[in-house]
């Protein structure tokens, strides 16, 4: 076994490089492109400290590998026999302190920016359920309920998957381009965490807890993301589906919508033996 096992090597790397083509197609190598201000921050505080790191990693190993190349014993070099050079100490204590303060001013001041959440033109409330979120418009009331919409056949392999496999929700969460949106963060169960890398926000959402969030999302469109804290068996199973649409339309879309549920509240009211699914299965009564 062991003799064969150096040939069989190569063959099992190509065989799992042949195997994983779907994932390498989806294979971006920045991250996503920040649709808000303060993603496109995070982004930078991101690039600056990778360059930082990169500069660091060049001199360090660029002076080892010379070192080991240029000093080697083979050459008859001799090495060096001091110690507690208070010079050199000094330095290497100085240096890697300022690198840090450089690099803690522009995090600590992102993440002050983070966390501010005044001054916000609409609240949101999310709730994480196993598996799914719900969503209230705190102004209006309005809330619903947002699955996962993947056909069943797609996840058991019966049909071939679709554009957004497993990135797809029955009803969307839309929000108006422009304004600022403070999110009101928990969970009904277990720990949830409401990720969209896009709008640059990720948060636990936490049984008896409330977290807060914001985002201004400069551009329309559909952003999705996932739950990205392992809640269960249906962790993967339970996407988020952002759409930013223009303010006036966002206004509109809310007010036929809460008229709509306040509508089913009354009918249900009124025939007591109609339920909700019978008038709209999409919209939850009350909230
Ligand atoms: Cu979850």
């Amino acid at each position: 076994m062991s003799r064969i096992a150096p040939a069989l090597t190569p063959t099992l790397a190509a065989a799992l490089v042949l195997m994983c083509a779907p994932a390498r197609a989806a294979w971006d190598l920045n991250l996503p492109p920040p649709v808000t201000p303060m993603a496109a921050q995070i982004l930078d505080l991101h690039n600056l400290i990778l360059w930082i790191c990169v500069v660091i990693f060049i001199g360090v190993f660029g002076v080892m590998f010379y070192s080991t190349f240029a000093h080697r014993k083979s050459r008859g070099h001799r090495a060096a026999q001091f110690s507690h050079n208070t010079r050199l100490e000094i330095l290497w204590s100085v240096i890697p302190a300022v690198i840090l303060v450089v690099m803690a001013v522009p995090s600590t001041l992102t993440l002050i920016e983070m966390e501010d959440t005044t001054r916000s033109d609409l609240s949101v409330k999310i709730t994480g359920y196993q598996w799914f979120w719900e969503y209230e418009y705190m102004d209006s009331g309005y809330s619903f309920y947002s699955r996962l919409s993947t056909p069943r056949e797609q996840i058991e392999n019966r049909a071939a998957k679709g554009e957004h496999y497993l990135l797809e929700v029955d009803n969307e969460l839309v929000l108006p381009v422009g304004k600022k949106v403070r999110f009101v963060l928990t969970a009904n169960d277990v720990i949830h965490a409401w990720w969209v890398p896009k709008l640059g926000i990720k948060k636990d959402a936490i049984p008896g807890y409330v977290s807060e969030m914001w985002a201004v999302i400069e551009k329309e469109g559909v952003y999705r993301g996932q739950c990205a804290e392992l809640c269960g068996k249906d962790h993967g199973f339970m996407p988020i589906v952002v759409r930013a649409v223009p303010a006036a339309e966002f206004e509109a879309w809310l007010g036929e919508r809460a008229a709509s549920a306040a509508n089913i509240t009354e009918t249900v009211t009124l025939d007591p033996g109609a339920t909700v699914s019978d008038v709209d299965p999409t919209v939850t009564v009350g909230g």
